[in-house]
C-alpha cells in the first residue's frame, strides 16, 4: 500500500512557480542566482516551512527540508533544481523539487510515519548555463567539486559566483557535505522523444552519459574585408567555423549516442566589414562511453589545432565540465522499475542524455531518477511539455519508492490507493 499524491496541488504549484521568471511568449528564465532564482528559492522555502520542515542550506546556497521520521539518521532525499536556462520551461529541475514537496505534503495529509526521514531538496546552479559547470551545487555538496574553485567561477556575464550568491542571500552556514542521504531519487522530464515515441510513461533511469564541455579561444589578426588577400588573412571565425564542422562530423562518425553542439560563439570585433580577430566558443560533446568520449575529445582538439594552424591563428582551451558517465544503484533502480510495473506504468530502461544531480550523490549513497515522458522530446526549449497524466504517474512512483525506502510505519489514516491504480 501507499499514498495517493495530489495532482491538482502538484500542478497549481509548478504554474504558480512557473510565474517567476516568466517569458512573454511562454516559458520561463531563471538563470543561477538571478534575482528570478532567487524568488524561486524564496517561494519553495515557503512551502518548505508551511509543511514543517527543518529547512538548511549549506555554502553554496544548496537547501534541503527535512520531515522527521521516528527514528533520526540519514534521510531519504528527493531532490532536483530549480534555476533554469535562458530558453527555460515549467518542468526542467522544477518538477523534481515540487514533486517532493508533493510527496510530503501527501505524507503530512495521511497522517503517515516513516522509519527514516525524508527530505526535499534544490541544488545550486544545475544548469551551469551562467556559470559552468552544470551540476555545481550538488557537485560541490558531493565532494565533486571544490567550493573555493567554484566560488572564483566568473559567469558569462563577467559575475563571480561567490558575489552573485552575495547579491541574493543565498549562501547559508552549514558546511559542504552536510546533507548526507540515506538515499537519493529525483524525478525529471526525459528531455528527450523516447518515451514519447514508445509511448511509455515511465523511464527506469539506469546512469548519466558522460560530459565534456571545452571552450576554445581562436585568435588571428583583424583586418580589412575588401582590400585583404584571402592567403594573407589570419581569420579566427574562419578557423571556429571549421572546428564546429568538425563537430557535427564527430556525432555523425560516432553515431548515437553521441552529441555534439556548439552553443556559444562570438567573434570580435563583431563587424561586418572586420576579419575577425578572435572567436570565443564552447563545445559540449557527450556520450555514454568514457572511452568513445575521450576519443571524441581527442580528435576535435586535434582538427582544431590543424584549422588553426593553417589558418595563421593561435587557439587554446579551458574546460569548463568533465563527468564521466554515471551507474545508478541496480536495487534502487529495479526498485522504481517495480514501482512502475505495480502501478501499470509503460516503463523502459535508459540512460540520461542530460545531466542531472542524482548523478553527483550516485558515489556517495543509492541513487535514482525517474524519468517522465516530454512532448516532442522537446526541453531546454520554451515548449516545453509534459502531460499532467504523466506528471502524476512519475509523482506517483517517486512516492512508492520513497515510501519503501523510508519505510512507512503505519496504515489506518492512509488515504490509500491501492497498487495498480493510478491517482
Ligand atoms: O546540460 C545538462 O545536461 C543539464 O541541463 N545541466
Ligand atoms: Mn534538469
Ligand atoms: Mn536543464
Amino acid at each position: 500500500m501507499s499514498i495517493a499524491i495530489d495532482i491538482e496541488r502538484l500542478m497549481a504549484r509548478l504554474e504558480r512557480l512557473g510565474q517567476i521568471g516568466a517569458l512573454p511568449g511562454g516559458g520561463v528564465k531563471r538563470l543561477a542566482l538571478s534575482p528570478e532564482d532567487a524568488e524561486g528559492r524564496a517561494l519553495v522555502m515557503r512551502w518548505m516551512r508551511e509543511l514543517g520542515l527543518e529547512i538548511t542550506t549549506d555554502v553554496i546556497g544548496n537547501c534541503w527540508g527535512i520531515r522527521a521520521g521516528e527514528e533520526d539518521g540519514p534521510p531519504v532525499v528527493m531532490g532536483s533544481h530549480i534555476d533554469t536556462v535562458a530558453t527555460g520551461g515549467l518542468y526542467d529541475g522544477s518538477l523534481g523539487v515540487l514533486a517532493g514537496l508533493e510527496v510530503i505534503e501527501a505524507l503530512n495529509a495521511a497522517g503517515a510515519r516513516t522509519r527514516r526521514p525524508v527530505a526535499v531538496a534544490f541544488f545550486t546552479n544545475e544548469e551551469g548555463a551562467r556559470f559552468a559547470p552544470d551540476m555545481m551545487g550538488s557537485g560541490v555538496a558531493q565532494g565533486a567539486l571544490p567550493l573555493d574553485e567554484m566560488l572564483e567561477v566568473e559567469g558569462i556575464d563577467g559575475v563571480r559566483l561567490r558575489d552573485a550568491l552575495a547579491a541574493i542571500d543565498a549562501a547559508g552556514r552549514a558546511p559542504v557535505g552536510a546533507l548526507k542521504p540515506h538515499s537519493y531519487l529525483e524525478l525529471h522530464i526525459e528531455q528527450g522523444p523516447v518515451l514519447e515515441t514508445e509511448e511509455l510513461q515511465i523511464g527506469v533511469v539506469t546512469g548519466v552519459q558522460g560530459i565534456s564541455w571545452t571552450e576554445i579561444t581562436v585568435t588571428g589578426a583583424s583586418a580589412h574585408a575588401g582590400t585583404t588577400p584571402m592567403a594573407l588573412r589570419h581569420d579566427a571565425g574562419a578557423v571556429a567555423a571549421r572546428i564546429s564542422v568538425e563537430a557535427q562530423q564527430i556525432a555523425a562518425d560516432h553515431g548515437p549516442p553521441q552529441v555534439a553542439t556548439v552553443g556559444r560563439m562570438r567573434v570580435s570585433p563583431d563587424l561586418v566589414n572586420v576579419v575577425p580577430q578572435e572567436a570565443v566558443m564552447t563545445v559540449d560533446l557527450r556520450h555514454t562511453d568514457e572511452a568513445t568520449l575521450q576519443k571524441a575529445e581527442t580528435r576535435l582538439w586535434r582538427a582544431a589545432q590543424d584549422f588553426a594552424r593553417a589558418g595563421g591563428c593561435a587557439i587554446t582551451r579551458r574546460t569548463l565540465a568533465r563527468f564521466e558517465p554515471v551507474e545508478f544503484d541496480p536495487a534502487l533502480v529495479d526498485s522504481v522499475e517495480a514501482a512502475a510495473h505495480a502501478r501499470g506504468l509503460g516503463h523502459r530502461r535508459m540512460p540520461s542524455g542530460a545531466g542531472h544531480d542524482a548523478q553527483m550523490f550516485a558515489p556517495n549513497c543509492p541513487s535514482a531518477m525517474i524519468f517522465v515522458p516530454s512532448q516532442d522530446g522537446v526541453s531546454h526549449n520554451i515548449h516545453e511539455y509534459t502531460a499532467p497524466s504523466d506528471i502524476a504517474g512519475g509523482a506517483q512512483v517517486l512516492m512508492d519508492v520513497v515510501c519503501q525506502q523510508a519505510e512507512l510505519q503505519n496504515a489506518p489514516e492512509f488515504q490509500t490507493i491501492e497498487t495498480g491504480q493510478l491517482p
